[in-house]
C-alpha cells in the first residue's frame, strides 16, 4: 500500500486555533473519552508506520504528572523541509491542521479514519509536546505549547546509525479537558485491541503513577486468530481450529477469523482501519453473506441438508459465533446517523469474495469441523423453528387479550413514559412490600420469582417460553431482536431491585445479561439502573439511620457514638423490610441511590467477556475473573 512519501507530499489546510475553540469538532468531546484519544490519534501514527513494515515495538508511557510519551521505533517522521510550507515536514505534521498524507492522497495512511485528525489536533489541546526523532545518525527535537512553536527543529545530537524512531511526549491541556487522569485500563483495552489487529507488533504501556510501576505487553503473532481465542477463552469452542482467511481485493485487504463455541450468542466484531465499527457496514454484511452462502452451498451438496428441508438462516450459522472482521481500504466512507457504518460497497464485494472462496476449501479440507458447525446450526434452525411458534403464540394471545400485560405485573396510573419506572423485584414476598410502598402513579412492580433462566447458555426456545422473561418483554412494551423499538419502551427508568447479598448480585447480573443481550439499547441509553437497599439499620433513642455500605457505618456510629443502646441491624433481604422502611430507603425517589448501568460502545467487545466469563459454563476462569475484579466494583459497567 506504501507509496513514495516525500517532505513535499503534504497538503496545508488550516491553523490550529480553530481546533481549541471547538476542541469538540476534532475529538468528539472534551470528557475523559476525548482525552484518551489524544493518545489513540498520536499511536494510530505509530500502527501506520507498523502497517508500511517499518515499525516493531510501540511504548506508551503514563508519567507521574499524566504526560504521556509514545515512542516507535519506525523510521522517524521526516526532518526535510516541506517546500509548500517552507518548513522541516516534522513541524507541518505537528502545526498544521489535516497535514499529512492521510487527506493529501497519494500518502498510504490507512488508520486513523474515523476520528483520525492527526497529530496536531493533540498538539494544538497540549499544554506542551515534544517531539524527539532519530534518523540517520542524528538526534531532532523541537518544543511546542499549546501549538506554537518553541523554537526551530534542532539537532540535539546524535544517534547510533542503525537506530531509529519517533518519541512524542504530551501534557493534555487542564484548560480544555474537564479531567486530565488517565485511566490504565482504557488505554490498555484499545493497545490490546490495536495489537490483536497489527499482528506481529509489540506494544508496552507503562504507568509511572503506581509503585511498583506497572506495565504490560501486548504481542500476537497470530494477530485476529488470537482475538478471537482470546474473547472464546471462557467458552467451550466445540472444534479446535480458529478459521482464517486473508486477501486483498479491489485495494481491500481483508482479514477474518472465527470459531463457535457451544453457546447460543453471536459476537461478530467489525473494524475499519484498526477502527471498531459496532453498526458494522458492508464489510460485515459481506461476510455475513459470505458465511451464509458457503455452509448452505456445502450442506446441500454434502446432503447434510435434504432437499425437502429450507435453507440454513444466517443466525442459525452464527449461534455460538466468535469473529473478528478487520479490514483495511484507503478511502473508507461512514454512513448512518452516527457515522459509524462502513458504506464502501467495494468492501462488501472483497470481504464476500475472499471469505467464500477461502472457506470453501477450508471445509472441503476438514470435513469434520463443517459437520460440528452445521449439526449445530440444523439444531438452531429447529429451535429457532420452535421459537417462532412460542413467539406468534403469544402474540396471538396478546392481540386477543389487547396488549395483555402480565398479571403479576402492578402497574403505575401514569401513562407518560418519562415519568413511569419499573422495578423488577427479585421473589414474591418482596415484591409484596413493594407494591404497598410505591407510589402508585409512576412506580410499576413485577416480582420475578426464583433464579432467573441464564440466557448465555439456554436456547432460543426455551427463552421464548421463560414466564419471567416473557413477563418483562410485555411489560417494558419495546419487542426484542429485530421487532425491538425502544420509541416503545413504557418506563424510562428499569429497575433492578434485589437483595444485597451474593444471590441478589447473582439475579441482578442474569437479568443485566437479559437485557444486555436482548435488548442492548435499554443499555447503552442508560435506561437500566440498579437499586441501592440499605446493609444496616441503627436505632438510637427512637431514631433511626440507614447504612448503605460498612464505611457508613462507621460513619453514624462515629457521629452518634458507639454506645450499648445502639440498635444495629443487618439487612439480609428486602423482606426484612417492611413497606415503609423500603419506601424510604430504596424507592423514594426523594431520598434512594440509584446506579445506573452504562456501556462504553469502544469497549463492546470488553463487556462481552465479562458476560460470558460470568455466565459461561467454565468455573476456573469466571473464579479468577471475579477475583481479579472484586476491587473494581466500576467493572461491572456499573
Ligand atoms: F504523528 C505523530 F507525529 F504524532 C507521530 C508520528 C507520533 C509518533 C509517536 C510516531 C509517528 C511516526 C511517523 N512514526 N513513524 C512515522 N513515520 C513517518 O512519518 C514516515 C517516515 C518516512 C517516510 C518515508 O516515506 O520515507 C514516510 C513516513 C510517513
Amino acid at each position: 500500500m506504501s507509496v513514495e512519501y516525500g517532505a513535499d507530499q503534504i497538503q496545508i489546510l488550516e491553523g490550529l486555533e480553530a481546533v481549541r475553540k471547538r476542541p469538540g469538532m476534532y475529538i468528539g468531546s472534551t470528557s475523559l473519552r476525548g482525552l484518551h484519544h489524544l493518545v489513540y490519534e498520536i499511536v494510530d501514527n505509530s500502527i501506520d508506520e507498523a502497517l508500511a513494515g517499518f515499525c516493531k515495538h510501540i511504548q506508551v508511557t503514563i508519567h507521574e504528572d499524566n504526560s504521556v510519551t509514545v515512542e516507535d521505533d519506525g523510521r522517524g517522521i521526516p526532518t526535510g523541509i516541506n517546500h509548500k510550507a517552507g518548513k522541516p515536514a516534522v513541524e507541518v505534521v505537528f502545526t498544521i491542521l489535516h497535514a499529512g498524507g492521510k487527506f493529501g492522497g497519494g500518502g498510504y495512511k490507512v488508520s486513523g479514519g474515523l476520528h483520525g485528525v492527526g497529530a496536531s489536533v493533540v498538539n494544538a489541546l497540549s499544554e506542551w509536546l515534544e517531539v524527539t526523532i532519530c534518523s540517520e545518525g542524528k538526534l531532532y527535537r523541537q518544543r511546542y505549547e499549546r501549538g506554537n512553536v518553541c523554537y526551530p527543529l534542532e539537532v540535539i545530537g546524535t544517534c547510533q546509525p542503525n537506530r531509529t524512531g519517533t518519541t512524542v511526549t504530551f501534557l493534555p491541556d487542564k484548560k480544555i479537558f474537564e479531567d486530565t487522569v488517565f485511566d490504565f485500563r482504557t488505554l490498555q483495552t484499545r493497545l490490546r485491541e490495536m495489537a490483536f489487529l497489527t499482528k506481529g507488533l509489540r506494544i508496552t504501556l507503562t504507568d509511572e503513577r503506581e509503585d511498583p510501576v506497572r506495565q504490560k505487553t501486548y504481542h500476537y503473532e497470530g494477530g485476529i486468530k488470537e482475538f478471537v481465542q482470546y474473547l472464546n477463552k471462557s467458552t467451550t469452542p466445540i472444534y479446535n481450529d480458529i478459521i482464517y482467511c486473508e486477501g486483498m481485493k479491489d485495494h481491500v485487504y481483508v482479514e477474518v477469523a472465527f470459531q463457535h463455541n457451544d453457546s447460543y450468542s453471536e459476537n461478530c466484531y467489525s473494524f475499519v482501519n484498526n477502527i471498531n465499527t459496532p453498526e458494522g457496514g458492508t464489510h460485515l454484511a459481506g461476510f455475513k453473506n459470505a458465511i451464509t452462502k458457503t455452509f448452505n452451498d456445502y450442506a446441500r451438496k454434502n446432503k447434510l441438508l435434504k432437499d425437502s428441508d429450507g435453507n440454513l438462516s444466517g443466525e442459525d450459522i452464527r449461534e455460538g459465533l466468535t469473529a473478528i472482521i478487520s479490514i483495511k481500504l484507503e478511502e473508507p466512507q461512514f454512513e448512518g446517523q452516527t457515522k459509524q457504518k462502513l458504506g464502501n460497497s467495494e468492501a462488501r464485494g472483497a470481504v464476500d469474495s475472499i471469505v467464500s472462496e477461502k472457506l470453501t476449501v477450508y471445509l472441503e479440507q476438514n470435513p469434520q469441523v463443517a459437520k460440528l458447525i452445521l449439526e449445530k446450526s440444523i439444531l438452531a434452525q429447529r429451535a429457532r423453528e420452535a421459537a417462532r411458534k412460542a413467539r406468534d403464540l403469544t402474540r396471538r394471545k396478546s392481540a386477543l387479550d389487547g396488549m395483555a400485560l402480565p398479571g403479576k405485573l402492578a402497574d403505575c396510573s401514569d401513562k407518560d413514559p418519562v415519568n413511569c419506572e419499573i422495578y423488577l423485584v427479585e421473589g414474591d414476598s418482596a415484591g409484596g412490600s413493594a407494591k404497598t410502598a410505591r407510589n402508585r402513579n409512576t412506580q410499576a412492580i413485577l416480582p420475578l420469582r426464583g433464579k432467573i433462566l441464564n440466557v448465555e447458555k439456554a436456547r432460543l426456545d426455551r427463552i421464548y417460553s421463560n414466564e419471567e422473561i416473557k413477563s418483562m418483554i410485555t411489560a417494558f412494551g419495546t419487542g426484542i431482536h429485530e421487532d425491538f423499538d425502544i420509541t416503545k419502551l413504557r418506563y424510562h427508568k428499569i429497575i433492578i431491585m434485589t437483595d444485597a447479598d451474593v444471590d441478589g448480585a447473582h439475579i441482578s447480573t442474569l437479568l443485566l445479561t437479559f437485557l444486555y443481550r436482548f435488548m442492548p439499547e435499554l443499555i447503552k441509553q442508560g435506561y437500566v439502573y440498579l437499586a441501592q437497599p440499605p446493609l444496616y439499620k441503627i436505632e438510637k433513642n427512637k431514631k433511626v439511620w440507614y447504612a448503605y455500605s460498612d464505611e457508613e457505618l462507621n460513619n453514624i456510629l462515629v457521629e452518634i457514638g458507639r454506645d450499648q443502646n445502639n440498635k444495629i441491624q443487618r439487612y439480609k433481604g428486602l423482606g426484612e423490610m417492611d413497606a415503609e422502611q423500603l419506601w424510604e430507603t430504596t424507592m423514594d425517589p426523594e431520598r434512594r441511590i440509584l446506579l445506573r448501568v452504562t456501556m462504553n460502545e469502544e469497549e463492546s467487545s470488553e463487556v462481552d467477556l465479562t458476560f460470558t466469563t460470568l455466565m459461561g459454563d467454565k468455573v476456573e476462569p469466571r473464579k479468577e475473573f471475579i477475583e481479579a475484579n472484586a476491587k473494581y466494583v466500576r467493572n461491572l459497567d456499573i
